[in-house]
Parts: structure tokens; C-alpha cells; sequence
């Protein structure tokens, strides 16, 4: 029996949300109902570019083929066992995704978030079971500026006010230094004992794609080695192709001693997220010390598979790097001819472009509302940052159709 309802506007659908949803997030006034690859389309009906990704967890474009053909596959087949018994997918996806990026072991959690939980977890028992600190003494370095998701010990090192302000009392552990800064680095290792790890995003994403000076993660790295601490790397927003290589890191040819991957790993289209490490430093974890209902489960097993096959496949890592370059040599060529931008910056197809003003002008988000019009949807941040993140799956020939939408709406906005 079908009973015809009545479609809902965005207005309204947006009303919904307010009325019964938490407030606990302020989106742009666009409400999307379907997306496929670069493209997404309002309720309306209206086409835009996407210029987010979901904060670069669409890397594979929206409902590619192959994802969700293997996500609906598994679904008619088997969703969940948890991990009290084995399922037939955990293992060949641990097998491929070792293989991926060159580890050992993998940990497979759900979100971001948890997989920075689950490293910190690790680096901490790893300190007191071989490196032999003492317990409850050991301390993690991590970056001012940083974002690592959500929890109460994560934002316990967060220095946001609107990330931690009323959230404490703050788990303790942690000291926080001047990112992009070696000498800060060895300064907190010469300061402090017991130090065993440092977190760091190998671009500051929240930060407004702040990219650090070129041998800054090779020397961090290096750091750690010499004073014994595991070097961490959150490649949860930096991962899989999204910065031209299949890591941020791999551009300076650095191998992380605890990799953190999420958003991507799936392509958006289910939240999985992974921590990857040696054997050296994975095997302090026991049965039962760790886990997740719905971590390691069959659906995201096969689902990442597929997110990774894409990303190999359609070689999204040169695609992101060619792209990235015109993107900033046409965006470089635009702060030329309008004083509205003063700073263009990224890798890869993670960018962003800082607008001449102050943080708390309007400047950002009115012409986030221009381009929204003139069918684009980018991220203002900080109120003077744009972002600009496409899939990785865009053509040239749509790159340059989204840079003219760009232009012609920086060039009228002067006006
Ligand atoms: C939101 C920012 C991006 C992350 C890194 C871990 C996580 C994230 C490096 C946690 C999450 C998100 C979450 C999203 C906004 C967003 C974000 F602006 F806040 F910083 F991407 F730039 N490590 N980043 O960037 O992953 O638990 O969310 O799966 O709405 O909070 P998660």
C-alpha cells in the first residue's frame, strides 16, 4: 500500500532539524539529497560540486559502484557477528590492508576518533611494557592547534575552548608544543622523562590546512627515533591519496610507528576506521584489553577493500597530485587580479585559500553563499579560510569548470 507523501522543502527539512536534533552543529543552509561522484544535488533539485569530500572521507567520489555494490553484497549476506567469533571477511581485509600500507597488524575500529583512542592506548601500554616506563608516568606529545576527534580524552589536549571548554576534568598525559617546530620537539624530549609517543597530524586540517615546512615529519620522526618514543601520525583527514600520495607522509618517506587512518578508508560510505603497527608494538595487546562491537565487522571489511581498490584502480594519489597543482597555480593566478585573497595553500587536493580579512568578518561566508549559487560547495573556516577539498576522482576538465566558478564569483564580489 503506498501512501503518497508529501516531499519535504529544505526549509522545512532544515526546521526539522532544529526543532529535534541537538544543536551541536551549525551547518551551511544547503540540504543534500543525492550525490554521485564530484556532483551533489540539493532537495531542490539543484547540482553543485562538491569542494568538502566530507571533510575528505568522499575521496572516491559519492556511491561509487564498486563500494556500494560491495556494501550491499555483504549486507543481504552477513552485517555483524562482533568479534566474540570470526567472520569470514575480517581476515582477508587485515590481509589486504597490511599489504596496503606495509604493517604487520591492523586494529580496525569505527570512527576517527576511536582509532586515536585506540593508538594512545597503544602507545601507552607499549611505554610500560617494553620501553618499561613506570606506570601511569608516561606522557604523549602532541601539537598546538590539533584536532583528533571528539572524546573526552581527546579534547583533554585539544586547546579549543569550543572543542573542551566545560568538558573536564581533562585526562592527564599530555604535553602540547608549537607544531611545525623541531626545535620545540627536542626541547620537550631534553624537559621531560617518560615520554613515549608524539601525535601529529601530518597537516593540521582544523587549523585551516596549515602544511608544515618540507622535513619538519622526517625530522619529528627522526626525533622520536633517537629518544625511543613512537612517532604517531593521524592520517584520518590526510590519508588515502588525498595529499597526492597515498600518505602525507610518504612524502617525506617517513613510516609512522602507529598509523591512524578513518574517513576515506571506506570512501564514505560507512564509518571504518583503522590503527596499523608492527608487531613489535602491536602485540602488547591482549584479548580483551581492547575492541568494539562493531570494529573488524564484515560489511566495513569488504567495504574497505573496494574504498582502497578505487583508490589504487582510478590511481586517485596521481590524479590528487596533478590536479593540486593547477588547482594552485589557478588559484595563485586569481590573487592576482582580486585583493580578496592573500595566501593560497595545501597538497594535493587538500587546499585552501585565505581571505583578506578578519576572523570575524563576513567576508568568508558570503562568498561561500556566492558559490553555493553559482553551484559549488566549499567550507568557510575560521571566518577569513576557505577550504577546498573535491573528490579525487574529479577530471581536469571539471577542475577547470569549478575554477571558473570560483573566479567569476571572486571577480563579481569585488565589485
Ligand atoms: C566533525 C575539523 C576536519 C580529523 C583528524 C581524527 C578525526 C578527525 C585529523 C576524528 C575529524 C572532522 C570531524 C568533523 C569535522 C572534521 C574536521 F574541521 F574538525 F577538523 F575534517 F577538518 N583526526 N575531523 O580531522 O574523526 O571521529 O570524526 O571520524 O564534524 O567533527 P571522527
Amino acid at each position: 500500500m503506498s501512501q503518497v507523501m508529501e516531499k519535504r522543502t529544505s526549509e522545512e527539512l532544515m526546521n526539522l532539524e532544529s526543532k529535534h536534533g541537538a544543536h551541536n552543529y551549525h551547518p551551511l543552509p544547503v540540504v543534500l539529497s543525492r550525490g554521485e561522484g564530484v556532483h551533489v544535488w540539493d532537495v531542490e533539485g539543484k547540482q553543485y560540486y562538491d569542494f568538502l569530500s566530507a571533510y575528505s572521507a568522499v575521496n572516491q567520489g559519492h556511491c561509487h559502484p564498486h563500494i556500494v555494490n560491495a556494501m550491499i553484497e555483504q549486507a543481504k549476506t552477513l552485517t555483524l557477528t562482533s568479534r566474540a567469533f570470526y567472520n569470514d571477511s575480517l581476515g582477508e581485509y587485515e590481509e589486504f590492508v597490511t599489504r596496503f600500507f606495509g604493517f604487520d597488524k591492523v586494529l580496525p575500529m569505527n570512527t576517527g576518533a576511536e582509532a586515536v583512542e585506540t593508538a594512545i592506548k597503544l602507545c601507552r601500554k607499549w611505554a610500560y611494557e617494553v620501553k618499561g616506563i613506570a606506570e601511569n608516568d608516561a606522557k604523549i606529545i602532541v601539537c598546538e592547534n590539533n584536532f583528533h576527534g571528539r572524546t573526552t580524552t581527546i579534547v583533554s589536549f585539544s586547546n579549543d575552548p569550543v572543542a573542551n571548554k566545560n568538558f573536564g576534568p581533562y585526562t592527564p598525559g599530555f604535553i602540547r608544543i608549537p607544531y611545525n617546530d623541531i626545535a620545540a620537539l627536542k626541547q620537550a624530549f631534553a624537559t621531560h622523562k617518560n615520554i613515549a609517543g608524539f601525535l601529529v597530524e601530518p597537516i593540521q586540517g582544523e587549523a585551516g590546512v596549515f602544511v608544515p615546512s618540507e622535513g619538519y615529519l622526517s625530522e619529528a620522526h627522526a626525533v622520536c627515533q633517537e629518544n625511543g618514543a613512537l612517532f604517531i601520525a593521524d592520517e584520518v583527514q590526510t590519508g588515502i591519496a588525498r595529499t597526492g600520495r597515498l600518505l602525507a607522509v610518504d612524502h617525506e618517506n617517513v613510516k609512522p610507528d602507529i598509523l591512524i587512518l578513518g574517513k576515506a578508508l571506506s570512501g564514505g560510505a560507512y564509518p571504518v576506521s583503522a590503527v596499523l603497527s608492527d608487531d613489535h608494538i602491536m602485540n602488547v595487546i591482549k584479548p580483551g584489553q581492547h575492541g568494539s562491537t562493531f570494529g573488524g565487522n564484515p560489511v566495513a571489511a569488504k567495504v574497505a577493500i573496494a574504498a582502497l581498490e578505487v583508490v589504487q584502480n582510478e590511481s586517485l594519489a596521481d590524479n590528487a597530485e596533478r590536479l593540486g597543482v593547477i588547482f594552485r597555480a589557478e588559484m595563485e593566478k586569481l590573487a592576482q587580479k582580486t585583493d580578496l585573497i592573500t595566501k593560497v595553500r595545501g597538497k594535493g587536493l587538500l587546499n585552501a585559500v585565505l581571505i583578506n580579512d578578519t576572523e570575524e568578518s563576513e567576508t568568508a561566508w558570503n562568498l561561500w553563499v556566492a558559490m553555493k549559487d553559482n553551484g559549488l560547495l566549499a567550507k568557510p573556516t575560521h571566518g577569513n579560510i576557505i577550504r577546498f577539498a573535491p573528490p579525487l576522482v574529479m577530471t581536469e576538465e571539471q577542475l577547470m569548470e569549478c575554477v571558473s566558478i570560483i573566479e567569476k564569483t571572486f571577480l563579481a564580489y569585488q565589485k
